[in-house]
């Protein structure tokens, strides 16, 4: 069996876990550690002129990292990816804009990055690409004659065919990916989505099976709903238990629930509706007040784009206006934080909080949701209050699941949880925790490998 090449648009340099923020970054970093192989992708740095490949090998693996020069910063990875790609995808066509200069870089880029690609690949390696800023990636290999086994896997939902048909080139992008031989969805939704829209716009023959032909390619479809490492987070949550109550000490007080939220700070989350129905839990239910502790930790990302600056002031408004509105001389209701944690200090979080509150507007599937239940004490766990639009919801069934549109719905399921006596709430927990050992990292790698690798 040749080598495994996982392609993406970031690569996280080993040793660097604490500082990684993102979901996909930590899920494939555990999937390399036992796959082996090369990391191929960004590096992260935006240069002045063009950087060149670099290799460089730690731990068993290869990183082949390369820098992007400004104008290609800008047009494929703000532009196209994440301000085209990102908001339809996950349904807000409101906040998505249509650039052909953008679009134009964000092919460039992925006709770049498989040049560089060629020069290091060997014929039996296969190739994993991962999420939405490579969706033509396959197309200008093969256009570069690179007959390799590819497989892409999508961490994002992927929209109903009239919300991808706003984007103009969609014809375009959805035969572009047609060049795999394999697609990967967090969700039987996402998938059922894509095939519907193929079908709909792809000029395309899909069998009965929902494999697609197309120009003599025959592309398959399945479902990886990716998870993460239970037993390890249990660890890690043990052990920094102590670290995370020592942030708290003085917040939560031992009498105070503690109610959290962790997220990267962007739209798709559900940010202001999720303050707003704290907003309305401490309004409608005045005998919790001083009893709760509400921590929102939501590092900034992307924040050079509008629409995240944006957020950013409207959450900052917000989180004053509640504090001011309920705040005592020794309470102040949210704690809204926006830095990152190591992963100890933030799975000690978890288990010290009495309700995990993950309530993304969209989402591919939410890591946060899995890594809340994994990091409960089972004798004592939390409870998961879980938008039912993120793919998580699908599987975790023994969360509160809530509409976060519904802002009174969202504060009744925080009222419910916080008074769940301990038996239903163990009872959740443990049916959860049977759907996230089923479904962990390991399976959800070996699971897409296997049908890659397959003939
Ligand atoms: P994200 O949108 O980044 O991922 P998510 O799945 O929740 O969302 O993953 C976030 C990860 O970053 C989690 O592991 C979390 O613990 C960590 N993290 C978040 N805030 C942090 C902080 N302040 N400090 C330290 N760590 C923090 C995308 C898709 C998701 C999909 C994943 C994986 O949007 O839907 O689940 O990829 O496929």
């Amino acid at each position: 069996m040749g080598r495994l090449i996982v392609v993406s648009n970031r690569v996280a340099p080993i040793g660097d876990e604490k500082r990684n923020t993102g979901g996909l970054a930590i899920g494939l970093l555990a999937a390399m550690r036992q796959a082996g192989g090369i990391w191929f992708g960004w590096n992260g740095q935006v240069t002045t002129t063009a950087a060149p490949l670099t290799m460089q090998e730690k731990n068993g693996i290869t990183f082949a990292t390369i820098g992007l020069n400004k104008r290609d910063y800008r047009q494929y990875y703000s532009g196209f990816s994440n301000a085209t790609l990102w908001p339809t995808f996950h349904y807000r066509i409101d906040l998505a804009r249509f650039d052909r200069h953008e679009y134009a870089g964000y092919q460039r880029v992925n006709a770049m990055l498989a040049d560089q690609l060629h020069t290091f690949l060997q014929p039996d390696d296969t190739i994993w690409v991962h999420d939405y800023h490579l969706l033509p990636f396959a197309q200008a290999c093969r256009k570069r004659g690179m007959l390799n086994r590819m497989g892409f896997f999508l961490h994002i939902p992927f929209p109903e065919p009239q919300v991808m048909a706003t984007i103009p080139p969609h014809r375009e992008l959805m035969r572009a990916m047609l060049s795999f031989d394999l697609l990967g969805f967090q969700t039987e939704t996402d998938r059922r989505a894509f095939v519907n829209t193929i079908r709909q716009y792809g000029d395309v023959r899909v069998d009965a099976d929902d494999v697609i032909h197309a120009d003599g390619n025959v592309t398959r479809t399945g479902v990886y709903p990716i998870g993460v490492s239970p037993d390890h987070i249990a660890e890690e949550a043990i052990d920094g238990q102590k670290l995370s109550q020592q942030i708290t000490r003085g917040v939560s007080g031992d009498e105070r629930k503690v109610i959290i939220s962790v997220d990267r700070l962007d739209y798709s989350k559900g940010l202001v509706e999720r303050f707003g129905a704290y907003d309305t839990l401490l309004e409608s239910s005045p005998e919790l007040r001083d009893r709760v502790q509400f921590i929102q930790i939501a590092p900034p990302s992307r924040s050079d784009i509008n629409s995240y600056q944006l957020i950013r002031k409207q959450l900052e408004a917000e989180a004053g206006r509640i504090n001011g509105k309920f705040s005592d001389l020794d309470w102040m209701p949210i704690r809204y934080i926006n830095k990152s944690y190591d992963r100890r200090t933030l799975m000690g979080l978890f288990r010290n909080a009495q309700v995990g509150f993950v309530t993304p507007l969209r989402d591919g599937m939410n890591l946060v949701a899995k890594e809340y239940v994994a990091a409960q004490d089972p004798d004592d766990p939390g409870v998961l209050v879980l938008s039912c639009f993120a793919g998580a919801a699908q599987e975790l069934d023994g969360a509160l699941l809530v509409n976060p549109y519904d802002r009174i719905g969202m504060a009744e399921a925080l009222r419910a949880a916080l008074i769940m006596p301990p038996e239903e709430r163990r009872d959740r927990q443990a049916q959860m925790m049977r759907a996230i050992r089923t479904s962990d990292i390991d399976a959800w790698r070996n699971r897409f490998l296997d049908d890659l690798r397959r003939d």
